[in-house]
């Protein structure tokens, strides 16, 4: 039986860069997430009898919002929902799945790299039918409607057994358990040379691949144990937890620290990687060499072609603004379009649809390509994977030459995260407010060359995008960006992205922060990070 629950609205339910982000206990407010989940619904049309794809992340709370997503989809009219077993879909599976089978679109249930738990982070976000997040107007649209929602439809019925693959009716509609990892697996299979990874494997290759107990475990084990033959205990912490075992599924220098350890030893593994809670981040660590997702992004779009899926080269790149420069280099060679775009993977998406760019990435752990409409960790592991295969090289040698041939841009993150909003939106303002005045300046041997706040026109539906981070330009290619992150749960976290390209192969062996250090010292100096925020330390440097 189909119930109208009469509800009120709640405030701040804005989604972000990816999805709305908050606390678990906020989500598990009685009609918090039901709020949301109607005004998605409400802010979409002609979906009748149509399919939707579920699946979450695993962490805590994902089973009880997956019931309760797959009985208002069926309450507001859609046919049949498509569930991973177990409520697990990783986030490119998902955006897989829908493409493949040509559903309406998708809900996914994470908070990424958020850390989860009863006081962790939870989180929704809805894809469209080409697999990909929803566009900004479409987020804008479920933002108005959950300011005005008056009640929501739910079936009233016993809940799903998640874990038993197979289908079955359920109220007007029907719902599908599936294997979470069989098509996702196919489709690596199609893209990448498996035999020839195989073959890396069996010659004695050794991979530690950190699922960090969340959603990768299962797709991990299937395709680099399983499919591909790497020896057991290559998957570490494959099962999928609800509070991910203590750990923050976030595959950065700082939650990863053990595999960065164990890749600095002499006798350590060839490649240690990992993904974040949902499984699109990644994480490359070769023997004695850690590689920063701008690197990795611009050596795998050098490589691609490497790869049976992208034989025939590449049509375009794709990088979010704050992401180093290094792969324009990369485009610049191939003699194809680098596209700039705001952070968040969604504004890539009109890109792939369009046909305009093959591979895109971001400084965040993201790298992905036209095979689906997110970013992807598995895929990017598994093109380095054959990209090694092919050529023989360890992963040192592989970015070294990379250097040697493109120049390096040393690249770092500070992020300074829970701050005072108040503060950091001063910031941000100040600094807008002094864009005029900058360009020209010096500072000590720095003079700035151009500052702006970042706009972008999508070149394929018209839109426009503004506000998306302050540009510094120095003349002497340094570059220092400041934006706010759209996907914090508790205050605001200001990110800063400094930069510098060194074509001097001889100088391209400096640390990063005595590269960066005199950019980093005036990071704080221009925008006064110290004044607005209370800081004079960076949370986390990536
Ligand atoms: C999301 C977005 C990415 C973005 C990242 C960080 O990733 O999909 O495009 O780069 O957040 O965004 P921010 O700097 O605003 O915090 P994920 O992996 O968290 O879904």
């Amino acid at each position: 039986m189909i119930e109208t629950i009469a509800t009120t609205p709640f405030e701040g339910q804005r989604p972000g860069t990816s999805g709305l982000r908050k606390k678990t206990p906020v989500f598990q407010t009685p009609g918090y997430l039901e709020n949301f989940v109607q005004s998605i619904f409400d802010s979409l049309e002609g979906f009748e009898g149509a399919t939707l794809v579920l699946g979450g992340d695993g962490r805590f709370f994902n089973r009880e919002a997956i019931q309760v997503v797959l009985k208002m989809a069926l309450a507001n009219g859609f046919g049949k929902i498509l569930v991973g077993r177990g409520g697990i879909l990783s986030t490119p599976a998902a955006s897989h799945l829908i493409r493949k089978f040509s559903a309406f679109g998708g809900v996914v249930l994470s908070a990424s790299h958020n850390p989860g738990g009863p006081h962790g982070d939870f989180g929704i976000k809805y894809n469209s039918a080409n697999g990909g997040p929803a566009p900004e107007k479409v987020t804008e649209a479920i933002f108005e409607r959950t300011k005005a929602i008056s009640r929501y439809r739910i079936l009233q019925t016993a809940d799903v057994d998640l874990d038993r693959t197979g289908s079955l009716r359920l109220g007007p509609g029907a719902v599908e358990i599936i294997d979470p990892v069989a098509d996702y697996a196919q489709l690596m299979q199609q893209l990448f040379d498996f035999d020839r990874i195989a073959g890396l494997f069996k010659s004695g290759f050794r991979l530690r691949f950190d699922a960090m107990s969340a959603v990768t475990g299962p797709y991990a084990a299937r395709i680099f144990q399983d499919l591909l033959g790497a020896p057991a205990g290559s998957v570490l912490n494959a099962k999928p937890l609800p509070d991910f075992g203590g750990h923050h599924p976030d595959p950065n220098l700082v939650h990863a620290r053990h595999l960065y350890d164990l890749a600095m030893t002499a006798d350590g593994p060839d490649l240690c990687a990992a993904s974040d809670g949902d499984g699109d981040r990644n994480l490359i660590i070769g023997r004695g060499r850690f590689v920063t997702p701008s690197d990795s992004l611009a050596i795998l779009a050098a490589n691609a072609h490497l790869a049976p899926g992208y034989a025939g080269g590449l049509k375009g790149i794709a990088r979010s603004m704050p992401t180093s420069r290094a792969a324009d280099k990369v485009a610049e060679k191939l003699g194809v379009p680098l596209f700039e775009t705001p952070t968040g993977w969604k504004f890539f998406g009109n890109l792939l649809d369009a046909g305009l760019a093959t591979i895109c990435g971001e400084e965040s752990a993201g790298t992905g390509s036209d095979h689906v409409r997110e970013k992807d960790g598995l895929w990017a592991i598994l093109l380095w994977l054959n990209v090694l295969a092919v050529r023989g090289e360890s992963i040192d040698a592989i970015v070294t030459k990379h250097w040697a041939d493109y120049g390096r841009n040393f690249y770092a993150r500070y992020d300074y995260e829970e701050v005072e909003a108040d503060g950091a939106n001063a910031l941000i303002k100040a600094l807008r407010d002094a864009l005029p005045g900058l360009k020209g300046k010096h500072y000590g041997a720095l003079r700035i060359d151009a500052a702006d706040d970042f706009a972008y026109h999508d070149p394929v539906d018209g839109s426009d995008s503004t506000h998306q981070g302050i540009r510094i330009h120095f003349e002497d290619g340094g570059r220092i960006v400041y934006r706010l992150s759209g996907t914090g749960t508790a205050g605001a976290t200001l990110r800063v992205y400094i930069e510098r390209f060194e074509p001097d192969p001889a100088r391209q062996d400096q640390e990063t922060a005595t590269a960066l250090g005199d950019l980093i010292g005036l990071s704080n100096e221009i925008a006064g990070i110290a004044k607005f925020t209370g800081r004079t330390a960076p949370s986390v440097i990536t």
